[in-house]
């Protein structure tokens, strides 16, 4: 059974796919991708036995349904960066002697990504651990701010030759802001060190849009951007503007379908440690990879890795990294369970496998979860969502 004919007119999506239309660009192909994991998971649920469907609290019909950022209404829009802006005003709930820097509950999601950093990338949780992150704070997002949708996700392949015209990204008041103001400076050095990021048109705070008044509490901890300085204390309060530095020379290089492609159907897709050693990039080669050219696409604030949530984009480009990896595992339904890598970035010091056992610890932010009760976003407790 197609997925398609069952399922789109449910998701408010045309019934005739546009695939037989003729020939498609990056962005439709990758919608393509899309409906291929759909049709994957809808052959596993077809295969699936009586008892088995009962027993399951959630599947294809009753998940949350996480959708592009574009695609959204303007009203829509509005609400969730009306729900961000709460949480940034919600005082914090972390204990001050962990987190003193921290004044908001928005700050509480920063503070944790900080602290954990060495053992959240570069390891066999990346991809897990990003993934609750994610759906923790879209919780806070609804229960705590009123939020009535789900995650938005940024496509990355829109836009990439001029990011500022981006929808994530165009200043408006539907967006997240726009470019940093022109702060001379000579450029970023990305990837562990090996990458070097020209100069876009910004640096400086950004100049308009809803988050121009944003006071960021926390960080940088590693800046990469020439001349910026890091916070005197890694969870210190440290007050200063969201800066940003557009780059179309990450986008073009690295946000492209042919590096998509790579992941989820091609040389990578092969075992979870390929996936996510592409997915993260291969440094010393100076090859970015997806993820860490999202975060280099935003630069400013955001290319930091351990204060990178500062940037409230982080979690529409985590919401894409979790697509892919979502994808990918539906693509893989044999091996979408795996883990691969160790506790500690780029295993230094030497550390044991990640295990399925292992603890997800968002500290106030979030009940502790196993990793392996995130793998599967139709699990049920605590996921339920797909994407379009
Ligand atoms: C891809 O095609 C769609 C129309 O099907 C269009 O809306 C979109 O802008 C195109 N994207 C790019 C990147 O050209
Ligand atoms: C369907 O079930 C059969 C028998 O258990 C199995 O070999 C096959 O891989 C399953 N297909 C899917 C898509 O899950
Ligand atoms: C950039 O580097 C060049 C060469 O090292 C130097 O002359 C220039 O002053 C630097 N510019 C800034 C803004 O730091
Ligand atoms: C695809 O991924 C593999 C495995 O990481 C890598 O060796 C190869 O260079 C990649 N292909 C391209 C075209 O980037
Ligand atoms: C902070 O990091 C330390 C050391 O890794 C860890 O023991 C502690 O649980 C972390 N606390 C939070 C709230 O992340
Ligand atoms: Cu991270």
């Amino acid at each position: 059974m197609r997925f398609s004919n069952l399922l789109l007119p449910v998701l408010g999506l045309p019934l005739i796919s546009a695939k037989t239309l003729g020939a498609r660009n990056d962005t439709e192909s990758l919608q393509d991708l899309n409906e291929e994991a759909m049709n994957a998971l809808q052959a596993q649920l077809d295969n699936s036995t009586s008892e088995k469907r009962a027993a399951s609290t959630c599947n294809l019909f009753n998940a949350k349904v996480r959708r592009d950022w574009k695609t959204l209404s303007s009203a829509q829009k509005k609400e969730y960066i009306a729900a961000v802006k709460c949480l940034q005003k919600k005082p914090s709930i972390a204990d001050p002697t962990f987190a003193p820097g921290s004044r908001s509950r928005y700050d509480d999601f920063v503070a944790v990504h900080i602290n954990q950093t060495l053992s959240i990338h570069g390891t066999g949780n990346f991809l897990t651990w990003h993934r609750y992150f994610v759906h923790a704070y879209e919780t806070a997002l609804r229960n705590e701010c009123g939020y009535t949708g789900y995650q938005p996700y940024w496509n990355w392949l829109d836009n990439t030759a001029d990011p500022s015209k981006s929808p994530v990204f165009d200043g408006s008041a539907t967006s997240f802001s726009g470019d940093g103001s022109f702060v001379a400076h000579n450029g970023s050095v990305n990837g562990n060190g090996n990458v070097f990021i020209p100069s876009g048109k910004g640096g400086g705070c950004v100049t308009s849009g809803p988050f121009v008044d944003y006071v960021i509490n926390l960080g940088p901890v590693f800046p990469i951007q020439d001349g910026m300085a890091p916070s005197p204390s890694t969870l210190g309060f440290n007050p200063h503007c969201l800066s940003r530095d557009l780059s179309a020379f990450t986008a073009t290089n690295w946000l492209t379908l042919a590096n998509v492609l790579n992941v989820t159907v091609g040389a990578a897709s092969r075992s979870v440690l390929l996936f996510q050693n592409e997915l993260q990039g291969r440094f010393t080669d100076g090859f970015l990879g997806l993820h860490t050219a999202g975060h280099g696409v935003m630069g400013g604030v955001g290319g930091d890795l351990f204060a990178s949530p500062v940037d409230p984009v982080f979690f529409l480009h985590h919401g894409m990294v979790d697509r892919i990896y979502w994808i990918w595992q539906a693509l893989h339904l044999a091996q979408a369970q795996t883990l691969a890598g160790t506790l500690t970035l780029f295993n230094n010091p030497p550390s044991r496998d990640t295990s399925v056992n292992d603890i997800i610890d968002l500290g106030v932010n979030a009940p502790s979860q196993k990793i392996g009760d995130v793998l599967n976003t139709l699990g049920g407790s605590p996921l339920c969502y797909i994407y379009v």
